[in-house]
């Protein structure tokens, strides 16, 4: 009798563990980044470190991601959005504030990136990479002098023309080449955007996002829209590929960490976040994607070549030389770049 209780026993005991592992599920987060954004590897490394399991997935404009997240569906643990989005997302409730105590590696990052106009206080928002917007340009098929947005509208360039598969920065760059803020909120004037597109429209070959690098590595193209990070990417695999910030000055983008209001492992979140700003870590991973890190550290363990590169890393003076404008959340006038954006993709 006794031995059939201690059998028992045992045989409970076991059916409890195989319960019990099964209810016990390995921790996870979901990351939403945009594509080639990352290196990956590092990924794996935070899941081996933290026993956290990392569901990755990705989006190619600041707008799909938008999209996305007002859906509903599937919920976020860490997106990253850029200034004039994350300006848009804390105004529209949909981003949770932070703990910063549980992101002590925020001290890594340079005060220049911190405090700014969108995020005045940090509180919600952690930068990760930064750039500009420029042309790329084939150094072999391209004898003008690019130094005007002006270029991506002369005709000799017809089909050899890559614009930036993404509203914002599309329509940007026409406000630019007639002399206007890239924030205008001036229905004249984002007309008037609207018709350079469409006069354009000829001439473009493709409007791409990641696709691009393949495009002008491959040597298919001669002039592309692009942001900084990916020039670097693409001038390391083709020395024929220059970066130039045309005279009528461009776009300054941050895009930083943001967890949205319904995410569902906050913690998880948060020590993703501060793994990403551990210097060893955001070298690592800017030398991997060709963007340039807000972490002055990280900075130092790059490659000479990227360090010292002025398309990821331009000196102040640079900087100071050139007009610059960050992004702002046009609020009420979004349905504006809405439209403007269908019609010129519609070409009407
Ligand atoms: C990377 C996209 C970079 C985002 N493929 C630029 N804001």
């Amino acid at each position: 009798m006794k031995n059939r209780l201690v059998v028992l026993a045992l045989i409970l005991t076991m059916v409890a563990i195989v319960l019990g592992g099964c209810g016990e599920k390995k921790p996870s987060i979901n990351v939403y980044n945009w594509g080639d954004y990352i290196d990956e590897s590092v990924i794996e490394d935070f899941e081996k470190e933290y026993g956290i399991k990392v569901n990755y997935s990705t989006y190619a404009t600041n707008e799909d991601l938008y999209v996305k997240l007002k859906q509903g569906g599937e919920s976020f643990d860490v997106i990253f959005p850029s200034d004039y989005m994350i300006e848009r997302m804390i105004r529209e409730g949909m981003l949770a504030k932070l703990d910063l105590n549980n992101i002590p590696n925020i001290k890594y990052i340079d005060e220049d990136f911190l405090n700014l106009d969108y995020d005045p206080n940090n509180e919600y928002s952690v930068p990760y990479m930064w750039g500009t917007v420029g042309i790329i340009y084939n150094k072999t098929m391209v004898d003008d002098v690019v130094d005007s947005w002006d270029i991506l509208w002369n005709e000799k360039y017809k089909d050899q023309i890559i614009m930036l598969n993404s509203q914002r920065d599309t329509i940007a760059v026409a406000l630019l080449k007639l002399g206007y803020s890239l924030n205008s909120r001036n229905i004249d004037e984002l007309e008037a955007a609207k018709e350079e597109l469409l006069k354009q429209k000829p001439l473009v070959w493709a409007y791409q996002g990641d696709e691009v690098k393949d495009t002008m590595v491959g040597g298919e193209a001669a002039l592309a829209v692009v942001w900084s990070g990916d020039a670097v990417a693409m001038m390391r695999e083709n020395p024929d590929l220059d970066y130039a910030i045309p005279k009528e000055g461009t776009n300054l983008w941050f895009d930083s960490m943001v967890i949205p209001a319904n995410a569902k492992n906050k913690e998880g979140a948060e020590l993703f976040i501060n793994f990403l700003c551990r210097p060893d870590i955001a070298a690592r991973n800017a030398d991997y994607i060709g963007y340039s890190t807000p972490i002055p550290e990280a900075v130092d363990m790059l490659p000479d070549e990227i360090k010292n590169s002025d398309v990821a890393y331009p000196s102040d003076e640079f900087l100071n030389s050139v007009k610059l404008e960050v992004f702002k959340d046009p609020m009420d006038i979004i349905k504006e770049y809405d439209r403007i954006w269908t019609e010129v993709m519609s070409g009407q």
